[in-house]
């Protein structure tokens, strides 16, 4: 039967890092709470997706990256079942991106890294493998269907989903 299982998995990263692109890319029906800023568009409230895998829901929820807004991102990962770190490996490594998997590591929750704009110039996504403790570490583009469908399914297929009905806590 299909949608019998869901699953919450929660979106992190840095300022620009790419997560609306990302969850755009895997959901092109998604939707974003975005404001204008300077050379394009932020994240202010969360991005929210949904992709359906093996009778699986998977919802995909977005963080804003500013640092102001830790509020939204406590509530937003509330009752996550797994995390994904997105990081940009175009700029070198920042002290927030650590912070944010210095968090995952408290809560205890699986979660993967994605080093993203590898088709940027300037990436070096070596200067980050093994950086973060994560169980695994892909290199993709937010912006490649084929990278980011293939990364986030595997990973997803780690999680234990919980049946539809069940009300997280
Ligand atoms: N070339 C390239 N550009 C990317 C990639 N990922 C994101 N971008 C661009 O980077 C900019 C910021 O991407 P967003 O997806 O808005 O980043 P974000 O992490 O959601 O940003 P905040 O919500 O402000 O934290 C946009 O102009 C994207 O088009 C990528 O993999 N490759
Ligand atoms: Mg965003």
């Amino acid at each position: 039967m299909a949608d019998d299982t869901k699953l919450k998995i929660v979106v992190f990263g840095a300022f620009g890092a790419g997560k609306t692109t990302m969850i755009q890319t895997l959901d092109p029906g998604s939707k974003h709470i975005e404001a204008n800023c300077a050379g394009g568009t932020t994240t202010v409230a969360l991005d929210f997706g949904r992709i359906q895998n093996n009778g699986c829901n998977i919802h995909i929820y977005g963080t804003p990256g500013q640092e102001r807004f830790e509020f939204a991102r406590e509530i937003i990962a509330r009752g996550m079942d797994g995390a994904v770190l997105l990081v940009d490996v175009t700029a070198p490594p920042d002290e927030f991106t650590s912070h944010l998997s210095d968090s995952l590591h408290a809560a205890q929750v699986p979660f993967v890294v994605f080093l993203n704009r590898c088709d940027g110039t300037g990436a070096d996504p070596d200067a980050f493998v093994g950086r973060f403790g994560a169980s695994e570490t892909w290199s993709v583009s937010a912006k490649d269907r084929k990278q980011c469908m293939d990364a986030f399914l595997k990973f997803a297929g780690t999680l234990s989903p919980r049946p539809c009905g069940h009300t997280s806590p």
